[in-house]
């Protein structure tokens, strides 16, 4: 109950009623008005509707008999609901508390669901070994590993890294179930983070997701920073780095001269993850991220998409079109929509129940174009029961997180959030020598601090979008 309303009842309670039965009586049954009658003489008497212990009996369609079972109800309901008011308010204001995931998260888990499909992914209840906390360790001397666009990777270095990206994934896939670096496994815990299998601790149901709410942008950097620390562990490599699709550009320009960075377009699937005889591919997918010059849709408006019917029917665009409405919609999603609540999504604190509906909770650039990629790639991608099992999920999300360091640069007066529900809450995961780790998300802010940048690339393709140029854009 918000405070408005109990403002409202405590004032109807303190002094409307006193009010009402010295003056407001008078006023009603004032010969300008309605002639009172004596109450309980309803000339036909089946319209005698109330009658109290004390005698006291009427009709309700007498105006002051009515009012005075009004009155007499308000008198029992409004401290009722004034206690109860008071109690909500103490009880947000003194146990709202972050999100912590802890071996007694784990140990109650149970199956979940999403949208209603059911989820049986939690991982094993007893968590082996000690948790250890994740410190990130700033080294200033150590120069920042850079993810790279890939879409700008060429000659021998594009050689290299397919090869090892590939072998990485062969690794991966080949680790046994057992073992919760494998892909199956880190499919598994996104999985019981996305479909409400963690409850929060001490509760019976309520339950946990890392979706639709603020959460989701921090959550998916650690699981993208760990996937890419097990790659590195796998190849023996700890300056590989998990290169980003920059599907958000679709305007391949001229650099100036001197500029560094990548200014290719990026909005295809990137080549390296579509070929079918290596570790990297993923048959299950829509027929549309198998076509190479195919731009992404990443406007399409999924608000009334109902999953579990099926894929949405993505229009055939032409290049222009595709091109001029995702720069539109990247626009809006990182600029025009995005302070700094609406871009992180909403607040989802203990005793917060979980959001299921996107629209009433995710940020901006989760809806778009987050949801909408993962739709538009389908087949595992499009659930969050199955989508790390698609090695493409990594380098998207490298992309997500990526915009959300690019959000903060933009100026507008974005920032992170302060609330210490937010800065606070712990999430756990399985490091590269899988060892539970307690991560913060406020650890998780600072890319510096985590020893890694991302390329310059051209977000001046959507910065300076002008909406007013595109009436009809999505
Ligand atoms: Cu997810």
């Amino acid at each position: 109950m918000s405070d408005f309303t109990s403002v409202a009842v405590l004032s109807w309670s303190l002094g409307l009623r006193r009010w009402w039965l010295s003056h407001g009586r008078e006023l009603i049954t004032s010969p300008f008005l309605v002639q009172p009658k004596a109450p309980g003489r309803s000339p036909a008497s089946n319209f005698i509707l109330f009658s109290f212990t004390d005698g006291y009996s009427g009709d309700l369609r007498d105006p002051t008999t009515f009012l005075d079972v009004l009155n007499i109800m308000a008198s029992i309901v409004a401290p009722v609901l004034f206690i109860q008011c008071l109690l909500s308010i103490l009880l947000t204001t003194t146990l709202a508390a972050p999100i912590n995931i802890t071996r007694e998260t784990f140990r109650t888990c149970r199956p979940g669901n999403w949208f209603g499909n059911p989820a049986d992914c939690c991982p094993p209840k007893v968590i082996k070994g000690p948790i250890v906390d994740f410190c990130p360790q700033y080294d200033a001397t150590k120069p920042l590993r850079v993810r790279k666009a890939l879409q700008c990777l060429s000659g021998h270095e594009l050689k290299t890294y397919t090869r090892k990206l590939e072998k990485g994934y062969a690794l991966m896939r080949a680790l046994p179930d057992s073992d919760p670096r494998s892909l199956k496994r880190q499919n598994e815990i996104h999985c019981a983070y996305g479909t409400g299998s963690f409850i929060q601790d001490g509760s019976t149901n309520l339950t946990i997701d890392v979706h639709i709410n603020w959460h989701f942008l921090p959550w998916h950097r650690m699981f993208v920073y760990f996937h890419e620390k097990i790659l590195q562990k796998l190849l023996g490599d700890p300056e590989f780095s998990l290169h980003f699709w920059n599907f958000d550009n679709s305007v391949t320009a001229t650099p100036r001269h001197g500029s560094r960075g990548c200014y290719k377009a990026g909005h295809f699937v990137p080549p390296m993850y579509n070929e079918p005889s290596k570790a990297t591919f993923e048959a299950n997918r829509s027929f549309m991220a198998f076509e190479p010059n195919r731009p992404v849709d990443i406007a399409f408006d999924l608000s009334q998409l109902n999953p579990l019917l099926g894929l949405p029917i993505f229009p055939n665009n032409t290049v222009e079109e595709q091109t001029r409405m995702n720069r539109e919609i990247m626009h809006r999603s990182m600029i025009t929509l995005a302070n700094t609540t609406s871009f992180f999504g909403k607040a989802y604190r203990v005793g917060d129940a979980r959001i299921l509906i996107p629209s009433a909770g995710s940020g901006t650039i989760e809806l778009w174009p987050h949801n909408t990629l993962h739709a538009y790639i389908g087949g595992w991608m499009m659930q969050p029961t199955t989508a790390p099992i698609d090695p493409l999920f990594y380098p998207f999300h490298a992309n997500m997180e990526r915009l959300w360091s690019v959000w903060r640069k933009l100026g507008y007066g974005n920032d992170d959030p302060t609330d210490p529900d937010w800065l606070d809450a712990t999430f756990l995961f399985w490091d590269e020598n899988a060892v539970m780790r307690r991560v913060k998300v406020r650890d998780f802010v600072d890319l510096n601090a985590l020893g890694y940048t991302f390329e310059e690339v051209n977000d001046a393709s959507w910065i300076f979008f002008d909406n007013s140029t595109s009436p009809g854009a999505p």
